[in-house]
């Protein structure tokens, strides 16, 4: 970035909770703390998943979004445990009444995680690094439970800042270290490149921000579509995304431009199941489900097509989103067509409410 003279930088914090659920429970339940605790549905349950894991857990490779089956051989000592969303949201709900001590401009990307624009502090602290270690101290105090927080001058850096002492880490990232910081960021640490892209970027060579670097902005479109110019500028240190208070989630999605034209179902239902996959993660993690689920498709010619299907109770697993992905693409597929872009989106939420009481009969984490 070319430091301009005189330029005001803005001074944004992210937050985001330490093995969010997981601590919840260690707090409320004395006799989990210092043991693996894995927050999910049961391994004896069908399809069961971990939503997250304690810290105890994780040092047996537990993973969020991993099969609880799998989180069981893994730690066979492990505690399973359903979540219990109404606490978490109050605790979501507490959070972010600490933030609005500090300011008003707040975007909570899910219950566990915010970024903050203290730019102009309700207190007139003026440094953001004291005003991260405030509330910190605050959740501390009024929640027994850790947060980390990022501290930088853009929403993309703050984010990467908060994931790197974690847990109860507080890291500053300032403008003469940005460029620096972002060539040595591994491709699959930005925003927004999943675990497809990543893959991508990996098989063309990429694995660094610097290597990124060397592409120039139309080589970044072309491969990467639209998030290419995005990449472009984030890897030169450049996030102009404000901090939105209000902004509601419409729709919620992934997908994904193939380095070559698809031209066969099968290989085109291939890659639904893997976005699926990811639309299926995130759903999980924001605690969403929608009723409409959304197919996109891009043409080598560059024409597009949407096609929606609704249902009358909102969904959110992988088989019912790959499935009817699948059975959308097949309505509309011809022999002649060369497909470059699949996407998959979920929208129509409604309120996002987080039920407590829901049963688990089957193993399965359900979320509304
Ligand atoms: N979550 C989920 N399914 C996922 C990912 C997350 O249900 N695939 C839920 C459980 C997490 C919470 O969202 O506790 C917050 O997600 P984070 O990614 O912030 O993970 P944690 O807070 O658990 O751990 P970390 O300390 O790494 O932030
Ligand atoms: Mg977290």
């Amino acid at each position: 970035m070319e430091p301009e003279q005189n330029k005001t930088f803005r001074k944004i914090i992210h937050i985001d909770m330490d093995a969010f659920y997981a601590s919840v429970e260690q707090r409320d339940k004395p006799e989990y703390r210092g043991k693996p605790i894995v927050v999910g549905g049961l391994p004896e349950g069908r399809g069961g998943v971990v939503a997250t894991a304690s810290y105890e857990a994780r040092k047996f490779g537990i993973r969020s979004a991993m099969p609880s089956k799998k989180a069981l051989q893994l730690c066979p000592h492990a505690i399973f445990v359903r979540p219990r969303f109404a606490a978490y949201k109050e605790v979501s709900i507490h959070i972010r009444q600490i933030f609005s001590r500090y300011t008003d401009l707040i975007e909570p990307l899910s219950l566990d995680e915010a970024y903050l624009d203290v730019t102009n502090d309700k207190l007139n602290i003026g440094s953001a690094m004291e005003i991260a270690r405030q509330i910190k101290q605050a959740i501390k105090d009024e929640l027994k439970l850790t947060a980390s927080a990022g501290v930088s001058i853009n929403k993309f850096v703050a984010k990467i800042a908060s994931d790197i002492n974690k847990p109860d880490g507080l890291k500053f990232i300032g403008p003469s270290g940005i460029e620096t910081f972002m060539e040595v960021l591994p491709v699959e640490k930005f925003f927004g490149v999943g675990k497809v892209t990543a893959d991508k970027m990996k098989r063309m060579g990429l694995h660094t921000g610097a290597d990124l670097k060397n592409l120039s902005e139309k080589e970044l479109t072309t491969h990467f579509g639209k998030a290419g110019g995005f990449y472009y500028k984030i890897v030169r240190g450049i996030d102009d995304r404000e901090v939105q208070p209000h902004r509601e989630t419409k729709s919620m999605g992934a997908e994904d431009t193939f380095a070559y034209d698809l031209t066969t179902l099968d290989e085109m239902n291939a890659e639904l199941d893997k976005i699926a996959q990811l639309v299926t993660d995130r759903l999980l993690k924001y605690a969403m489900k929608g009723r409409t689920i959304t197919l996109k498709v891009k043409y080598h010619n560059f024409k597009q097509i949407t096609r929606n299907q609704s249902f009358a109770a909102p969904v959110g697993d992988l088989q019912t989103i790959s499935a009817t992905a699948k059975q959308l693409l097949t309505t509309s597929f011809t022999d002649q067509q060369r497909v470059r872009l699949l996407g998959i989106s979920i929208s129509n939420f409604g309120e996002v409410i987080v039920k407590e009481k829901e049963k688990f009969d089957t193993g399965q984490l359900k979320l509304f």
